[in-house]
Protein backbone atom coordinates (compact mmCIF):
# COMPACT_ATOMS: atom_id res chain seq x y z
CA UNK A 1 0.00 0.00 0.00
CA UNK A 2 1.06 3.29 -0.76
CA UNK A 3 2.26 5.38 2.51
CA UNK A 4 -0.07 8.45 3.61
CA UNK A 5 1.25 10.42 6.33
CA UNK A 6 -1.35 12.71 7.72
CA UNK A 7 -0.32 16.06 8.82
CA UNK A 8 -4.16 17.73 8.41
CA UNK A 9 -4.76 17.38 12.34
CA UNK A 10 -4.56 15.86 15.44
CA UNK A 11 -8.76 14.95 15.91
CA UNK A 12 -7.59 11.76 13.92
CA UNK A 13 -5.62 10.25 16.46
CA UNK A 14 -7.16 6.65 17.02
CA UNK A 15 -7.21 5.12 20.64
CA UNK A 16 -4.35 2.93 21.65
CA UNK A 17 -4.45 -0.69 22.18
CA UNK A 18 -4.36 0.29 25.92
CA UNK A 19 -7.77 2.53 25.50
CA UNK A 20 -9.33 -0.60 23.39
CA UNK A 21 -8.71 -3.10 25.92
CA UNK A 22 -9.93 -0.99 29.04
CA UNK A 23 -12.77 0.52 27.09
CA UNK A 24 -13.92 -3.40 26.53
CA UNK A 25 -13.47 -4.46 29.71
CA UNK A 26 -15.10 -1.14 31.11
CA UNK A 27 -17.90 -1.66 34.27
CA UNK A 28 -21.02 0.29 32.49
CA UNK A 29 -24.30 2.32 33.51
CA UNK A 30 -26.43 4.81 32.61
CA UNK A 31 -24.34 8.22 32.94
CA UNK A 32 -27.53 10.42 33.05
CA UNK A 33 -28.68 9.09 36.12
CA UNK A 34 -24.53 9.47 37.50
CA UNK A 35 -24.56 5.36 37.44
CA UNK A 36 -21.63 5.14 34.85
CA UNK A 37 -18.69 4.19 37.50
CA UNK A 38 -16.28 5.31 34.43
CA UNK A 39 -17.68 8.40 33.92
CA UNK A 40 -17.77 9.61 37.28
CA UNK A 41 -14.37 8.92 37.69
CA UNK A 42 -12.79 10.65 34.42
CA UNK A 43 -15.19 13.41 35.86
CA UNK A 44 -13.39 13.24 39.33
CA UNK A 45 -9.64 12.72 37.53
CA UNK A 46 -10.83 16.03 35.32
CA UNK A 47 -11.56 17.94 37.97
CA UNK A 48 -8.60 17.54 39.98
CA UNK A 49 -5.91 17.89 37.38
CA UNK A 50 -7.77 21.43 36.30
CA UNK A 51 -8.06 22.46 39.54
CA UNK A 52 -11.74 22.97 39.70
CA UNK A 53 -14.26 21.73 42.03
CA UNK A 54 -15.87 19.48 39.23
CA UNK A 55 -15.75 18.75 35.75
CA UNK A 56 -18.99 17.02 33.26
CA UNK A 57 -17.81 14.81 30.43
CA UNK A 58 -19.75 15.95 26.80
CA UNK A 59 -19.66 14.18 23.64
CA UNK A 60 -17.21 17.51 21.62
CA UNK A 61 -15.74 20.47 22.46
CA UNK A 62 -18.23 22.43 20.78
CA UNK A 63 -20.86 21.10 23.23
CA UNK A 64 -18.56 21.96 26.21
CA UNK A 65 -17.96 25.75 25.10
CA UNK A 66 -21.79 26.12 24.18
CA UNK A 67 -22.85 24.80 27.84
CA UNK A 68 -20.32 26.99 29.20
CA UNK A 69 -21.32 30.14 26.96
CA UNK A 70 -25.03 29.02 28.29
CA UNK A 71 -23.92 28.78 31.71
CA UNK A 72 -22.37 32.24 32.08
CA UNK A 73 -24.54 34.18 30.55
CA UNK A 74 -28.25 35.21 29.80
CA UNK A 75 -29.92 35.70 26.57
CA UNK A 76 -28.90 39.05 24.71
CA UNK A 77 -25.47 39.49 26.33
CA UNK A 78 -22.57 40.46 25.01
CA UNK A 79 -18.97 38.28 25.18
CA UNK A 80 -15.64 39.45 24.14
CA UNK A 81 -13.53 37.28 22.16
CA UNK A 82 -10.30 37.16 20.16
CA UNK A 83 -11.46 37.87 16.55
CA UNK A 84 -9.90 34.44 15.66
CA UNK A 85 -11.19 32.32 18.41
CA UNK A 86 -12.74 29.13 17.52
CA UNK A 87 -15.81 29.89 19.24
CA UNK A 88 -16.74 32.23 16.75
CA UNK A 89 -14.95 31.72 13.73
CA UNK A 90 -15.54 27.52 13.74
CA UNK A 91 -18.41 26.31 15.95
CA UNK A 92 -21.46 27.62 13.60
CA UNK A 93 -22.55 30.52 15.64
CA UNK A 94 -23.54 28.19 18.44
CA UNK A 95 -22.92 31.31 20.99
CA UNK A 96 -25.69 33.68 18.76
CA UNK A 97 -27.88 30.79 17.30
CA UNK A 98 -28.36 28.74 20.70
CA UNK A 99 -27.04 30.97 23.62
CA UNK A 100 -28.55 34.21 21.93
CA UNK A 101 -25.18 36.58 22.73
CA UNK A 102 -24.05 39.44 21.00
CA UNK A 103 -20.07 38.91 20.69
CA UNK A 104 -17.34 41.66 20.53
CA UNK A 105 -14.36 41.02 19.07
CA UNK A 106 -10.90 42.00 19.56
CA UNK A 107 -7.68 41.55 17.40
CA UNK A 108 -4.36 40.36 18.48
CA UNK A 109 -1.37 39.72 17.40
CA UNK A 110 -1.36 36.30 19.63
CA UNK A 111 -4.47 34.83 20.04
CA UNK A 112 -5.27 36.58 23.11
CA UNK A 113 -6.46 40.34 23.48
CA UNK A 114 -4.51 42.96 25.26
CA UNK A 115 -5.91 43.47 28.78
CA UNK A 116 -6.60 47.04 27.91
CA UNK A 117 -8.13 46.31 24.79
CA UNK A 118 -10.55 43.57 26.70
CA UNK A 119 -10.90 46.70 29.53
CA UNK A 120 -12.17 49.18 26.86
CA UNK A 121 -14.64 46.58 25.81
CA UNK A 122 -16.50 46.12 28.62
CA UNK A 123 -19.81 47.93 27.93
CA UNK A 124 -20.74 50.49 30.59
CA UNK A 125 -24.07 49.72 32.48
CA UNK A 126 -26.40 52.09 30.23
CA UNK A 127 -29.68 51.44 28.92
CA UNK A 128 -28.47 51.59 25.42
CA UNK A 129 -25.88 48.60 25.48
CA UNK A 130 -26.10 44.68 26.36
CA UNK A 131 -24.64 43.86 29.24
CA UNK A 132 -20.84 42.32 29.13
CA UNK A 133 -20.97 38.64 30.55
CA UNK A 134 -17.95 36.80 29.81
CA UNK A 135 -14.48 37.13 28.69
CA UNK A 136 -13.60 34.02 26.60
CA UNK A 137 -9.95 32.86 26.25
CA UNK A 138 -8.14 30.08 23.94
CA UNK A 139 -5.16 28.22 24.46
CA UNK A 140 -3.49 26.88 22.57
CA UNK A 141 -4.68 29.45 19.95
CA UNK A 142 -5.90 27.12 16.55
CA UNK A 143 -5.48 29.64 14.17
CA UNK A 144 -2.50 30.85 14.98
CA UNK A 145 -0.83 27.60 14.84
CA UNK A 146 -1.12 26.33 17.93
CA UNK A 147 0.72 29.29 19.13
CA UNK A 148 0.66 29.56 23.11
CA UNK A 149 -0.93 32.60 24.95
CA UNK A 150 1.56 33.56 27.69
CA UNK A 151 0.97 33.08 31.80
CA UNK A 152 1.33 36.87 32.55
CA UNK A 153 -1.47 38.18 29.63
CA UNK A 154 -3.88 35.77 31.45
CA UNK A 155 -3.04 37.09 34.87
CA UNK A 156 -3.36 40.79 33.89
CA UNK A 157 -7.22 39.83 31.51
CA UNK A 158 -7.73 38.30 35.15
CA UNK A 159 -7.20 41.51 36.85
CA UNK A 160 -9.51 43.33 34.31
CA UNK A 161 -12.02 40.22 34.53
CA UNK A 162 -11.91 40.98 38.71
CA UNK A 163 -12.20 44.41 38.47
CA UNK A 164 -15.49 44.33 36.32
CA UNK A 165 -16.50 40.78 38.09
CA UNK A 166 -16.87 38.83 34.83
CA UNK A 167 -16.34 35.36 34.71
CA UNK A 168 -13.64 33.89 32.18
CA UNK A 169 -14.27 30.99 30.32
CA UNK A 170 -10.96 29.12 28.36
CA UNK A 171 -11.27 26.73 25.26
CA UNK A 172 -8.82 24.88 26.48
CA UNK A 173 -9.02 22.11 23.62
CA UNK A 174 -5.63 21.30 23.51
CA UNK A 175 -4.71 22.91 27.04
CA UNK A 176 -1.87 20.25 27.94
CA UNK A 177 -0.09 21.12 24.68
CA UNK A 178 0.17 25.14 26.35
CA UNK A 179 1.10 23.30 29.63
CA UNK A 180 4.20 21.46 28.47
CA UNK A 181 5.06 24.59 26.46
CA UNK A 182 5.09 26.89 29.45
CA UNK A 183 6.64 24.13 31.63
CA UNK A 184 3.66 23.80 34.13
CA UNK A 185 0.90 21.85 35.04
CA UNK A 186 -2.66 22.54 33.25
CA UNK A 187 -3.79 23.93 36.42
CA UNK A 188 -1.22 26.83 36.33
CA UNK A 189 -2.95 28.14 33.43
CA UNK A 190 -6.81 27.44 34.33
CA UNK A 191 -6.29 29.12 38.02
CA UNK A 192 -6.82 32.58 36.10
CA UNK A 193 -10.38 31.13 34.32
CA UNK A 194 -13.84 30.57 35.37
CA UNK A 195 -14.55 27.63 33.70
CA UNK A 196 -12.64 25.42 31.08
CA UNK A 197 -12.98 22.80 28.00
CA UNK A 198 -10.79 20.44 27.65
CA UNK A 199 -10.64 18.21 24.60
CA UNK A 200 -9.88 13.95 24.86
CA UNK A 201 -10.08 13.72 21.23
CA UNK A 202 -7.16 15.66 20.11
CA UNK A 203 -3.57 15.16 20.98
CA UNK A 204 -4.39 13.15 23.61
CA UNK A 205 -5.96 10.48 21.13
CA UNK A 206 -9.37 9.66 22.90
CA UNK A 207 -11.77 8.73 20.29
CA UNK A 208 -14.56 11.06 21.49
CA UNK A 209 -14.96 13.09 24.11
CA UNK A 210 -14.19 16.62 26.04
CA UNK A 211 -14.67 17.93 29.87
CA UNK A 212 -15.87 21.19 30.98
CA UNK A 213 -14.83 22.11 34.62
CA UNK A 214 -15.83 25.21 36.90
CA UNK A 215 -16.72 25.39 40.13
CA UNK A 216 -19.90 23.54 41.95
CA UNK A 217 -22.37 26.06 41.16
CA UNK A 218 -21.23 26.21 37.72
CA UNK A 219 -21.27 22.37 37.17
CA UNK A 220 -24.87 22.19 38.60
CA UNK A 221 -26.14 24.80 36.04
CA UNK A 222 -23.87 23.06 33.45
CA UNK A 223 -25.47 19.83 33.56
CA UNK A 224 -28.86 20.92 32.71
CA UNK A 225 -27.69 22.48 29.43
CA UNK A 226 -25.74 19.88 28.71
CA UNK A 227 -28.93 17.55 28.73
CA UNK A 228 -30.78 20.26 26.89
CA UNK A 229 -28.41 19.98 24.16
CA UNK A 230 -28.84 16.07 24.02
CA UNK A 231 -25.33 15.68 25.81
CA UNK A 232 -26.44 13.19 28.43
CA UNK A 233 -25.28 10.00 27.43
CA UNK A 234 -26.32 6.87 28.98
CA UNK A 235 -23.34 3.87 29.23
CA UNK A 236 -20.20 6.41 28.67
CA UNK A 237 -17.99 3.72 30.30
CA UNK A 238 -16.83 2.50 26.59
CA UNK A 239 -15.88 6.41 25.51
CA UNK A 240 -14.75 7.59 29.47
CA UNK A 241 -12.22 4.25 30.26
CA UNK A 242 -10.23 5.64 27.26
CA UNK A 243 -10.65 9.36 28.49
CA UNK A 244 -8.82 8.02 31.86
CA UNK A 245 -5.98 6.77 30.19
CA UNK A 246 -5.89 10.06 28.06
CA UNK A 247 -5.68 12.07 31.11
CA UNK A 248 -2.56 9.98 32.26
CA UNK A 249 0.98 11.34 32.99
CA UNK A 250 2.42 9.36 30.52
CA UNK A 251 0.02 10.30 28.21
CA UNK A 252 -0.14 13.56 28.62
CA UNK A 253 3.59 13.82 29.06
CA UNK A 254 3.88 12.24 25.54
CA UNK A 255 2.72 15.23 23.57
CA UNK A 256 6.60 16.52 24.08
CA UNK A 257 6.91 14.30 21.10
CA UNK A 258 4.20 15.62 18.70
CA UNK A 259 6.02 18.97 19.95
CA UNK A 260 9.55 17.53 18.82
CA UNK A 261 8.33 16.55 15.56
CA UNK A 262 6.93 19.72 14.59
CA UNK A 263 10.21 21.35 15.45
CA UNK A 264 11.98 18.99 13.18
CA UNK A 265 9.11 19.56 10.31
CA UNK A 266 9.74 22.97 10.37
CA UNK A 267 13.32 22.75 10.55
CA UNK A 268 13.65 21.23 7.70
CA UNK A 269 10.78 23.22 5.63
CA UNK A 270 12.09 26.49 6.19
CA UNK A 271 15.45 24.94 4.10
CA UNK A 272 13.49 24.73 1.39
CA UNK A 273 13.30 27.35 -1.29
CA UNK A 274 10.00 29.22 -1.52
CA UNK A 275 8.86 27.78 1.85
CA UNK A 276 9.11 30.72 5.27
CA UNK A 277 8.07 29.56 8.56
CA UNK A 278 7.90 31.85 11.67
CA UNK A 279 9.78 29.64 14.19
CA UNK A 280 8.52 31.86 17.06
CA UNK A 281 5.09 30.17 16.21
CA UNK A 282 5.55 26.75 16.16
CA UNK A 283 5.68 26.71 19.96
CA UNK A 284 3.47 22.89 19.93
CA UNK A 285 2.08 20.84 17.34
CA UNK A 286 1.07 23.01 14.72
CA UNK A 287 3.76 24.47 12.08
CA UNK A 288 2.30 27.36 9.72
CA UNK A 289 4.20 27.46 6.19
CA UNK A 290 3.89 30.47 3.89
CA UNK A 291 4.36 29.77 0.63
CA UNK A 292 3.98 33.68 -0.61
CA UNK A 293 7.49 34.23 -1.53
CA UNK A 294 6.55 32.01 -5.13
CA UNK A 295 3.59 32.70 -4.85
CA UNK A 296 2.72 29.12 -4.61
CA UNK A 297 -0.77 28.82 -3.79
CA UNK A 298 -1.98 26.60 -1.12
CA UNK A 299 -4.24 24.62 -3.15
CA UNK A 300 -1.76 23.54 -5.82
CA UNK A 301 0.94 22.55 -3.13
CA UNK A 302 -1.60 20.26 -1.69
CA UNK A 303 -2.69 18.73 -4.15
CA UNK A 304 0.80 17.99 -5.45
CA UNK A 305 1.60 16.66 -2.15
CA UNK A 306 -1.39 14.75 -1.67
CA UNK A 307 -0.88 12.86 -5.14
CA UNK A 308 2.66 11.91 -3.12
CA UNK A 309 1.44 10.85 -0.15
CA UNK A 310 1.56 13.70 2.23
CA UNK A 311 -1.66 15.60 4.20
CA UNK A 312 -1.96 18.50 4.87
CA UNK A 313 -4.40 21.63 5.36
CA UNK A 314 -5.16 25.29 3.92
CA UNK A 315 -4.49 27.84 6.29
CA UNK A 316 -4.72 30.92 3.58
CA UNK A 317 -4.09 31.61 -0.25
CA UNK A 318 -0.81 31.13 0.25
CA UNK A 319 -0.11 29.39 3.84
CA UNK A 320 -0.43 25.50 4.79
CA UNK A 321 -1.30 23.88 8.13
CA UNK A 322 0.83 20.67 9.20
CA UNK A 323 -0.11 19.02 12.52
CA UNK A 324 1.71 16.45 14.36
CA UNK A 325 0.00 14.10 16.29
CA UNK A 326 0.41 10.21 17.64
CA UNK A 327 -0.20 9.03 14.16
CA UNK A 328 2.99 10.31 12.73
CA UNK A 329 6.70 9.20 13.78
CA UNK A 330 9.80 11.06 12.78
CA UNK A 331 10.51 8.56 9.88
CA UNK A 332 6.89 9.86 8.38
CA UNK A 333 8.31 13.61 8.82
CA UNK A 334 11.66 12.18 6.85
CA UNK A 335 8.88 11.49 4.28
CA UNK A 336 7.19 14.17 4.14
CA UNK A 337 9.69 16.33 4.33
CA UNK A 338 11.20 14.28 0.81
CA UNK A 339 8.10 14.78 -0.69
CA UNK A 340 7.60 18.71 -0.04
CA UNK A 341 11.05 18.67 -1.05
CA UNK A 342 10.48 17.47 -4.31
CA UNK A 343 7.38 18.76 -4.99
CA UNK A 344 8.77 22.51 -4.46
CA UNK A 345 11.65 21.56 -6.55
CA UNK A 346 9.33 21.30 -9.71
CA UNK A 347 6.73 23.85 -8.86
N1 LIG B 1 -11.11 22.07 16.06
C1 LIG B 1 -11.19 21.30 14.86
C2 LIG B 1 -11.87 22.10 13.77
O1 LIG B 1 -13.11 22.53 14.23
C3 LIG B 1 -11.11 23.26 13.27
C4 LIG B 1 -9.82 20.78 14.50
O2 LIG B 1 -9.70 20.14 13.44
O3 LIG B 1 -8.89 20.92 15.29
N2 LIG B 1 -11.72 24.56 20.31
C5 LIG B 1 -10.64 24.45 19.53
C6 LIG B 1 -9.48 25.36 19.75
C7 LIG B 1 -10.60 23.48 18.52
O4 LIG B 1 -9.54 23.41 17.72
C8 LIG B 1 -11.72 22.64 18.34
C9 LIG B 1 -11.73 21.61 17.23
C10 LIG B 1 -12.81 22.79 19.20
C11 LIG B 1 -12.79 23.76 20.18
C12 LIG B 1 -14.06 21.95 19.08
O5 LIG B 1 -13.87 20.64 19.46
P1 LIG B 1 -14.78 19.46 18.85
O6 LIG B 1 -14.23 19.17 17.50
O7 LIG B 1 -14.58 18.34 19.81
O8 LIG B 1 -16.17 19.94 18.82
Amino acid sequence: MKKLVDLRRDTNTLPTEEMKEAAFRSPLGDAVYGEDPRQRELEELAAFILGKERAIFLPSGTMGNLVALLTHTQRGNEIILEENAHIFTSETGGLAQVADLMVKTLRSEDGAPEPRDIERAIRPENIHYPRTALIGLENTHYRYGGIVVPLTRFEKIREVADRYNLPVHLDGARLFNAAIYLGVEAKEIVRYCDSVMISLSKGLGAPVGSLLAGSCDFIKEAERYRKMLGGGMRQTGWLCACGIIALSEDNISRLREDHDNAQFLAEGLQSLPGIKIDRHQVQTNFVLADLSERELEATVFLERVREKGVLATRAGDFAVRFVTSREVNREDIVFALQVIKEVTQVI
